[in-house]
């Protein structure tokens, strides 16, 4: 029998080597090139048939590994690791039915582009670095920018309605709130906010999301005066008080092309949520908003390419810590 002592000393150590397999600096570019080298043009030739076929999968798909990165529980150090696509079992719901993950759609897209993957090299792309990979075609398919992604995340075996509660930042809050809430305890700065908040330039949102921004802001009925009143009557019109169904494009007239037009909108006061509306009211927050009127989508290109690649390094799991799932829906 080992003892305390030994215990004592080895603890820490084997802690340390637990933690050091799940930093960020793990993953490298091409991880696949020599155990999968068609890996990352199978993913894209999917992804191309896909949004060809269903447009509105783009931003459903940027925001799946935007919540499979931000679902992290700070001792597990789960992050970026595929678990928001497990289905769970029925003593435990997966993240999939927890109330901020309801509206996620293109699950069996990843179950898609999984099978193909599977079929080409079993057993030895993840889950998590597909719904990286995915993120960034989707992205640049919808003529944003490209850029490469680091590979070699590992699948997490754990899913938990539970987790969602408190890691993803819901809508009504403001840029602090957000920072010091959210972002900040993963790592990620005020810029990364600015610059990844600009993801709501594609895709679409539920009224439910916003509705309390036209019909009752303070409680009293009443409208949120921050909001550009014609924008307003324009929501207004799509949705109706308890509308939990209907769906609104995020950045109106454009939400199917990645680019500076969210910032565009915000600087009108015309962003969908208070969230978006408080990046206005940050300094460094709306000098960045106003630079990005300016007619040129570069600076926001580059830096969204930096910021995806920080969120894509969120609590990943390398080495061999988790597994490589099967089928994304559920561990091996
Ligand atoms: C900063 C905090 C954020 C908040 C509060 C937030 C909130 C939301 C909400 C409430 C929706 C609408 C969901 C619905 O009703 O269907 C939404 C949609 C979306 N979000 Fe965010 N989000 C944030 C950050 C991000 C980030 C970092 C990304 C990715 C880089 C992102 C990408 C998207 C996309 C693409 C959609 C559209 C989804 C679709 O078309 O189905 N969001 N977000
Ligand atoms: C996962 O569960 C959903 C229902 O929550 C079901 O529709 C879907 O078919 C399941 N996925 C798989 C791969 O079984
Ligand atoms: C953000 O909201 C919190 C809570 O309502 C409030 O205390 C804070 O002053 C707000 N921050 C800004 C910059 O508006
Ligand atoms: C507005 O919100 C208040 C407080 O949450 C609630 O009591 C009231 O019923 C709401 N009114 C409407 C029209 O939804
Ligand atoms: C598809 C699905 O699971 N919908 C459920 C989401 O959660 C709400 C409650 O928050 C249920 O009413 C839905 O049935």
């Amino acid at each position: 029998m080992a003892s305390p002592i030994l215990l004592n000393l080895l603890l820490p150590l084997l802690l340390l080597l637990l933690l050091s397999s799940t930093y960020a600096k793990n993953l490298k570019v091409g991880f696949y090139s020599k155990t999968c080298p068609q890996a990352e043009q199978i993913i894209f030739k999917e992804m191309t048939r896909a949004i060809k076929v269903a447009p509105s999968l783009s931003g459903a798909l940027l925001r799946m590994h935007f919540h499979d990165c931000f679902v992290n529980v700070m001792h597990l150090m789960k992050g970026c690791d595929g678990s928001v696509l497990l289905n769970g079992t029925s003593s435990s719901p997966p993240e999939k039915v927890a109330p901020p993950n309801l509206s996620l759609r293109g699950f069996s897209e990843i179950d898609i582009v999984k099978a193909e993957l599977e079929k080409a090299c079993p057993g030895i792309v993840s889950c998590a670095d597909i719904l990286a990979l995915v993120a960034r075609d989707v992205v640049f398919l919808t003529k944003g920018p490209y850029w490469k992604v680091p590979t070699g995340r590992r699948d997490g075996r754990r899913s938990v309605a539970q987790d969602t509660r408190g890691n993803l930042p819901p809508p009504t809050l403001n840029f602090s709130q957000i920072l010091t809430g959210f972002f900040a305890p993963k790592g990620l700065n005020a810029k990364d906010i600015i610059v990844l908040s600009g993801g709501h330039t594609i895709g679409t949102s539920h009224c439910s999301s916003f509705s309390n921004r036209l019909y009752n802001f303070t409680g009293k009925g009443d409208a949120d005066p921050a909001m550009d009143s014609h924008y307003r009557a324009n929501l207004k019109k799509k949705c109706r008080p308890n509308d939990a169904t209907t769906l609104v494009e995020m950045d109106p007239g454009s939400s199917r092309t990645f680019d500076e037009g969210y910032y565009e909108n915000v600087v009108k006061r015309r962003g969908l949520f208070t969230s978006d509306d408080s990046l206005l009211h940050n300094n460094k927050a709306k000098a960045y908003l106003l630079r990005q009127t300016r007619g040129s989508p570069l600076e926001f290109f580059r830096d969204f390419a930096v910021s995806m690649v920080k969120m894509g390094g969120i609590g990943v799991l390398t080495g061999t810590a988790g597994e490589v799932r099967k089928q994304c829906a559920f561990v091996n």
